[in-house]
């Protein structure tokens, strides 16, 4: 490893913040190095907790993310936060207004606040997001937590890089379950009703609880259901304990390990192979050729693609694992 790498991955063992900084977004950047810097920082993290926040727009998972990392912190544990910057339509904005409500946490010592963009993740958005709570893990921090908007695709996937998921829901929605309910409802282990100072709250919890009584739920227990208010400060401490007490072996994991690490391995393979694989089209000329025959109409995309994979793919090389 060339010795700017180690000179960040030491300042991260150390705890460093610049350093920290520094070698998140180096990774994020996907600079050549990389995948060796994270080698390193893979066997220096594995004992933080990390938990999802997510939820609708506006639901408070903000302010909730504040409230919990004020009383862990009370608690004496040491924090990291990703804050996944939702670059959609719905909460454009938005960081502005996190960072202001996060403002508090910025002066504690012992928290650090990382924003990511949703758009221009080089290695995808889950990936990124694994790869900067092992780097935080590395750096120290016994916690960690994930805020993203629950409504698109990339957003609920981020989740997957967290041991455990809290949705956030409000009172007040109408159908608010139903508005979130494809792939977020699911992926909960804990939900948490929110602005339980509204009216309302108690009609949401019981939705839910009818909700989960007729799903087929695969576990031996179902998830929780909490009513808090972040504002006014009430419950948060009752969902602090629920938290911690997933126990430090994973056992109740929504995925378990293996599952975890395969899933991991393909997005990595699927990034790598498409950055290479669209390399080498561009630079041998294949793809202008392609394009060429398309607009001459003498071929369809197709055939052309499918022509080209299976002779690109089709040579036989052996896959090895290096010991
Ligand atoms: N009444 C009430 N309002 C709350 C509560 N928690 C948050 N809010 C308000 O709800 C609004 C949105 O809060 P945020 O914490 O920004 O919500 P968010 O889910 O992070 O929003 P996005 O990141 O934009 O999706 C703010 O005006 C908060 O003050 C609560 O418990 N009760
Ligand atoms: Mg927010």
């Amino acid at each position: 490893m060339d010795n700017a790498w180690e000179k960040l991955v030491q300042g991260v063992k150390a705890g460093d913040v610049r350093c920290l900084a520094r070698l998140i977004s180096r990774v994020e950047n996907r600079e050549p190095g990389w995948e060796t810097a994270m080698s390193r920082i893979y066997f220096m993290a594995g004992s933080a907790r990390v938990f999802g926040i997510t939820g609708s727009p506006g639901a408070g998972k903000s302010t909730l993310t504040s409230e919990i990392t004020r009383l862990l912190v009370d608690r004496g544990y040491s924090v990291g936060i990703i804050a996944v910057d939702p670059s959609s339509p719905f909460s454009g904005g938005a960081l502005l207004g996190d960072r202001l409500r996060m403002k508090a946490l910025f002066t504690l010592e012992s928290v650090y606040i990382r924003s990511m963009a949703t758009r221009g993740m080089l290695g995808g958005l889950c990936q990124a997001a694994r790869d900067v709570v092992r780097i935080m893990d590395a750096f120290g921090k016994d916690i960690v937590l994930i805020e993203t908007v629950g409504v698109g695709q990339d957003e609920i996937e981020i989740v997957r890089a967290a041991d455990r998921v809290m949705v956030v829901m409000i009172p007040g929605q109408g159908d608010g379950i139903q508005a979130i309910k494809a792939g977020v409802m699911e992926i909960a282990d804990i939900y948490v009703v929110n602005k339980a100072d509204k009216p309302g709250a108690d009609e949401v919890a019981a939705d839910i609880g009818a909700m989960l009584s007729l799903s087929e739920w695969q576990h031996d227990e179902l998830p929780p259901v909490l009513q808090v208010s972040a504002l006014s400060r009430q419950g948060i401490e009752a969902l602090v304990d629920v938290l911690l007490a997933v126990p430090a072996d994973g056992s109740r994991q929504r995925l378990n390990k293996e599952t975890r690490i395969k899933e991991e391995m393909l997005s990595l393979v699927e990034r790598e192979v498409f950055r290479r694989t669209r390399k080498e089209l561009e630079q041998d000329g294949w793809l202008s050729q392609a394009v060429d025959r398309v607009l001459d109409n003498a071929g369809d995309p197709y055939t052309i693609v499918k022509q080209m994979m299976e002779t690109h793919f089709n040579q036989g090389t052996r896959k090895t694992i290096v010991e």
